[in-house]
């Protein structure tokens, strides 16, 4: 990996930082992302731990009273951006989007932890109680019947807003007349043909409609809301990050909570199996309004090693997958199976590759002895950067790189690889 690489993904995550929380990218998303903090931890954890410690930090500094963590946080409202706060009307301080995000919080920091020495222990004890929260809200708000299934109120809080998964449930939403007018932001920074439709655009806000209407209440918008759908992205990051908590609190002796995590990660495990789509032999996310399936693989269909999750032949069937797409693609991973008709390798959540889902494939591989498929897919994100930089997102045919530039994540992944290869190289 090369050194100019390395200085210039550090130089990116100084530049991005606003003071103590960090852009994914200037201009085109100026607030706080929430899984985007955590990358970054990862990020700043090469090189300035107390860094890395205060973005999780402020992070935390947007957790709702009843435990969830906003997928952003409006610290000044920035007319770049839309919905900005005004479209929220969340009521706290600080503004924030009224969903979450992948709950990545738990990983990082047992990262931080096994890397760490004793200052990081103290500081992951302090966040160990507003994570616990956060995971609550998550089974207890995203899962009311309690069966193992953790679903999303909005394509925006699976972190993979366009993905073709969401069609089937967004096909549901008729959009109100009284929708009112807006101005989208995105489309004037990064080409339309990369993001999202007007449709799509639309039907998001039609969610966020209904939220508003009912001042976010969010049993209200399990139970009745326009969109409910099981995403096994979700699902196999909580219950990684289900299985990281609990290591966390053994390690630190903390005792509160052991219980209960050993119930959510029980009852998650029993839950994947309703993510299995027989038809095609797969993860796959699902409607929970119609019990309708969606139909192709994605790179977070992957995630089931990182997860834990799965029997042994439905491993194996990934891993059939993994090489059938993989031989159609120079770089992998692909956010939607080339192989199926809604396959558009430009346009971001719809085939592009990321960077930050190739890091947890690649160590959900590795741990589970698929070393080959782990090697490929790291290989090929480095490929990615090293031709084309650290963009948002990459063409996973021709390699070329889309979205914003100077991004937050992709540095911290490569940033974060590089560690690893020189500690790997010293030892
Ligand atoms: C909406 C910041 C975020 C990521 C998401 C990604 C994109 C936002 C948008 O950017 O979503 O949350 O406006 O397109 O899909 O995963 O966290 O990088």
């Amino acid at each position: 990996m090369h050194s100019d690489l390395r200085k210039r993904a550090t130089q990116i995550l100084v530049d991005n930082d606003r003071g103590g929380y960090t852009v994914p990218t200037p201009r085109l998303y100026p607030y706080q992302w929430n899984w985007d903090s955590a990358f970054a931890a990862l990020g700043f954890s090469v090189f300035d731990r107390q860094r890395a410690w205060l973005e999780l930090e402020t992070l935390f500094e947007g957790q709702w009273a009843d435990g969830m963590v906003p997928h952003i946080i409006f610290r000044r409202d920035d007319p770049d951006y839309f919905p900005g706060p005004a479209i929220w009307q969340s009521g706290t301080n600080p503004p924030s989007s009224c969903h979450s995000q992948p709950p990545v919080v738990a990983s990082i920091i047992r990262h931080l932890v096994d890397t760490g020495g004793p200052a990081d222990r103290e500081k992951a004890a302090a966040l160990f109680p507003k994570v616990l929260a956060w995971h609550n809200w998550f089974h207890t708000m995203r899962d009311p019947d309690g069966n193992g299934t953790v679903a999303i109120i909005h394509p925006w809080e699976s972190g993979r807003d366009n993905c073709p998964d969401w069609d089937i449930g967004l096909e549901r939403i008729d959009v109100p007349e009284d929708l009112g007018r807006y101005e989208r932001r995105d489309t004037e920074r990064v080409d339309a043909d990369e993001r999202p439709t007007s449709l799509e655009y639309d039907r998001y806000l039609t969610i966020l409609k209904f939220g508003r209407e009912c001042r976010w209440d969010q049993r209200e918008i399990a139970r009745n809301g326009p969109f409910f759908m099981a995403d096994p992205g979700i699902q196999f990051i909580l219950l990684r990050a289900d299985r990281d908590l609990l290591y966390l609190a053994t390690e630190l002796a903390l005792e509160d909570g052991l219980e209960q995590i050993d119930r959510w990660i029980a009852r998650s495990v029993d839950g994947c199996g309703n993510y299995w789509n027989d038809r095609i032999g797969c993860f796959c996310a699902r409607d929970l309004r119609s019990g309708r399936f969606s139909d192709a693989m994605t790179s977070i269909s992957m995630l089931a090693f990182y997860a834990g999750a799965g029997t042994p032949g439905q491993r194996a069937r990934l891993v059939e997958h993994a090489h059938a797409i993989l031989d159609r693609c120079r770089y992998g991973f692909p956010s939607w199976d080339p192989r199926n008709g809604k396959f558009e390798s430009k346009r971001y959540w719809r085939g592009p590759v990321w960077a930050m889902v190739n890091y947890m494939i690649v160590q959900g591989l590795t741990e589970c002895g698929e070393t080959a498929l782990a090697d490929r897919i790291k290989a090929d994100t480095l490929k990615l950067i090293e031709k084309s930089g650290f963009r948002e997102y990459f063409d996973p045919i021709t390699g070329e790189g889309h979205g914003g530039r100077n991004f937050t994540w992709t540095a911290a992944i490569y940033l974060m690889w590089s560690a690893t290869e020189q500690t790997s190289q010293a030892a």
